[in-house]
């Protein structure tokens, strides 16, 4: 057996170890029903300083890991390594919603984050308020409407770390799971389209049943037409903020050595290497894909109410952040 499939069943074999059925790993997506809209905010490439950066606060442990894991996750413990630090490390964008309330237009969030969007769809989900961006996920035939935003024009780089802060409210469902924010490149393919190796990858995460979350991943190796979970340790709770890392490498071109890499609350949490993102393509670690919404494409994704989620602090940096931890 090829170590790539080696891998991929090991991933398949471990998301299934936690009760999911066979077809969890690559998740139904309906073309996402985007409604498209120019916007004519202002170029990109808008570098900002990280004044709006966070003290650390002491957190709770997360629940341990009652499941066997891959031998590439570092176990939570009093030696694990410290997160990385880098004094040149460089802030793209640094979001903390505390200057504005209310519906977020397509307008607003592009101001905001200081780059012009593919588009915002669905963003009637969208709220500010007390300093935070809160999405509402309504059920409905596939799940709930899909909330997606990638930028343009931010400027790429062989590596990114995009740090936010996810908070689940309490009446939370998770279901069978659902998407979340995460870096991605070129034409940041989902939905079981592209990513074929010429024209983009994505790498969102996702919400799992029972609190999992996961990598969930787009790109060429992936074993079907839908995207491959690479499982985050650990298992998460509503009620309380968690502040996750993701830290996407391109792989140098047709070679398999890309990497994914998620903390939380400066956890180590997941390493997946040997990823080939891109075979010939000319795209790079270039794209923030703001993307959430129960699905799956089917009735039973859906939650049985309206259930609502908050982020704060979307960051994305050239090195690591300045702060892992809330
Ligand atoms: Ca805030």
């Amino acid at each position: 057996m090829k170590p790539r499939f080696y891998k991929l069943a090991i991933s398949i074999a471990l998301l299934c170890a936690f009760g999911c059925t066979p077809a969890s790993t690559s998740t139904e997506e309906t073309s996402e029903q985007l409604i498209t809209a120019s916007s004519t905010i202002r170029p990109a490439i808008q570098t900002r300083s990280a004044t709006t950066l966070f003290q650390p606060t002491t957190t709770e442990p997360l629940p341990e890991e009652t499941t066997t894991s891959t031998s590439k996750e570092t176990t939570a413990s009093s030696t694990a390594p410290k997160p990385p630090t880098s004094p040149s490390s460089q802030t793209i964008f640094s979001v903390d919603f505390e200057t504005v309330s209310g519906p977020v237009t397509e307008d607003l969030f592009a101001r905001l984050f200081g780059y012009e969007f593919d588009h915002l769809a669905a963003n009637e989900a969208l709220t500010i308020e007390d300093g935070y961006l809160k999405q509402a996920y309504t059920p409905y035939e596939k799940g709930s409407p899909r909330v997606s935003a990638p930028t343009k024009n931010l400027p790429g780089s062989d590596e990114l770390y995009l740090t936010y802060d996810v908070f689940f409210e309490p009446g939370w469902e998770w279901v069978k799971g659902g998407k979340l924010p995460g870096l991605a490149g070129g034409t940041h393919p989902t939905g079981g389209k592209g990513a074929d190796g010429t024209d983009g990858f994505s790498a969102r995460l996702m919400w799992r049943p029972d609190g999992e979350l996961t990598v969930y991943a787009y790109h060429p190796n992936r074993p079907t037409i839908y995207g491959v979970g690479y499982p985050i340790s650990g298992r998460y709770e509503a009620g309380q903020w968690y502040r996750i890392v993701e830290r996407v490498k391109i792989n140098d071109k047709n070679v398999s050595n890309g990497e994914v890499e998620i903390w939380v609350d400066g956890e180590h949490r997941l390493l997946e290497k040997d990823i080939l993102w891109r075979t010939s393509g000319d795209f790079n670690v270039d794209v923030f894909l703001y993307s959430s919404f129960y699905g799956g494409s089917t009735q039973d994704w859906a939650p049985s109410k309206t259930t609502y989620a908050r982020f704060d602090n979307f960051t994305v940096t050239t090195g690591p952040p300045e702060s892992f931890a809330r």
